[in-house]
């Protein structure tokens, strides 16, 4: 058996942007490195955000389209869902949601879409299971969640490996030692998961991993694109992953920007000290992304450095991210709600689920806040204003 495995393409992220079509680039190299397997597993964000534009829904569902084409010998045994025949054209891809596209439970998220035009199998605490070649696959999908129920819920679904099968499990969440933002921590561990497994894939994370994991192999896939980058993840290449039933082979993607970070401290001189190395690195095509990182105190009474010219000045050289986090003495309480939010890059939705779910314990109200805030930000304050009421009791 010949199983492909990648994670996190982000379709959609920066999209108009200068670096709009990496992430389609990366997933179309993704697919056609994949095409000569009996399975692709991708494990959550897919897209970039929840509602993607009818534009990166169409680009992304095209690539995935050219799995149909492909020959494979995975055949469908059994699923604890209705899977369309169309979906099993070609090379299966079996997917889960993850945190860009999660939204409440009552509510369609992109996977959904994707699977409703037959394009692929979307998990969601789901077991499918395949027979390649005589061989038994099953895949267990837990689908992202917010991080807060994340071991309840899986307790709660408590997946069992099927017997006589290859037992894959693959989920979207951090996982301790695996962890996104210290922030959101994780209330799963990986020596928690569950047992009997012989492939554990995570998503969400975006740079990898392999480790052995409870007798088998843990994947961490990371992501085919950097979207807000992470030193860790610069320093590796971005890989898609095949698994043959015990080993992992990794492929490396070529079709990638070079990214440079590069940390200064706040002192005088400082733009000069930037320029200069900026002058330095050679152009590449296509451009490299050059992160800045600029740490430090400034002095009081002294104007904020402005980063414009030299911005201006390298438009056409890099893509240039530079990262002021100077702090200006006396103001070091800054509000704890914007410095999370800069720091941590929190989205403003997973704050206002932050707050939604203070302000619910608080009131001691007993709803799931994850469960109502989608529909808030859907707009669908009736439902929920009835909710907290008592006037409707469930959310159907
Ligand atoms: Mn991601």
């Amino acid at each position: 058996m010949k199983i492909a495995i990648f994670s996190d393409t982000h379709c959609g992220f920066k999209y108009g942007e200068e670096r709009g079509e990496d992430a389609f680039i990366a997933m179309e190299e993704a697919m056609n490195k994949s095409l000569d397997c009996d399975l692709i597993l991708i494990a959550g964000d897919m897209f970039d955000g929840k509602v993607p534009k009818p534009e990166v829904y169409a680009r992304t569902a095209k690539i995935l389209s050219k799995a149909q084409n492909a020959h494979s010998n995975a055949k469908l045994v059994s699923a604890d869902k209705e899977v369309s025949l169309t979906a099993l054209r070609g090379i299966p891809i079996v997917t889960i949601h993850g945190t860009h596209e999660r939204r409440a439970k009552t509510m369609i998220n992109p996977l959904h879409s994707l699977e409703s035009s037959g394009l692929l199998i979307h998990l969601d605490m789901n077991t499918a299971v395949f027979d390649i070649n005589g061989q038994k696959v099953a895949i267990h999908g837990f689908s992202g969640v917010s991080e807060k129920y994340a071991k309840e819920t899986l307790d709660k679904w408590d997946p069992k490996p099927v017997p006589g099968a290859n037992n894959i499990f693959m989920f979207h969440q951090s996982v301790d030692p695996y962890i996104y933002s210290p922030l959101d921590p994780p209330t799963i561990k990986l020596n928690e998961l569950p047992k009997g497994f012989n492939l554990y894939i995570l998503g969400h994370i975006h740079w990898s991993d392999i480790q052995d994991l409870n007798g088998g192999k843990f994947l961490l896939t990371g992501s085919t694109t950097p979207t807000s980058i992470h030193k860790k993840e610069v320093e590796q290449p971005k890989y898609i992953f095949k698994y043959d039933g015990s080993n992992i082979d990794k492929i490396k993607l070529e079709k990638q920007r070079k990214v440079i970070i590069e940390e200064f401290e706040f002192e005088a001189g400082i733009k000069e000290k930037i320029y200069n190395l900026l002058s330095a690195i050679p152009a590449e095509d296509p451009k490299q992304i050059v992160v800045i990182k600029i740490k430090g105190t400034l002095p009081k009474d002294c104007t904020p450095p402005n980063f414009r010219e030299i911005e201006e000045r390298f438009k056409d050289k890099f893509i240039l991210i530079i990262n002021k986090n100077i702090e200006e003495q006396g103001l070091e309480n800054q509000l704890e709600l914007f410095k999370n939010l800069k720091d941590n890059r929190l989205s403003p939705e997973e704050q206002g689920l932050r707050i939604l779910e203070k302000q619910l314990s608080e009131m001691k109200c007993g709803i799931n806040p994850n469960e109502i805030f989608d529909l808030l930000v859907e707009g669908n304050s009736d439902m929920i204003f009835n909710l907290l009421t008592g006037k409707q009791r469930t959310l159907a």
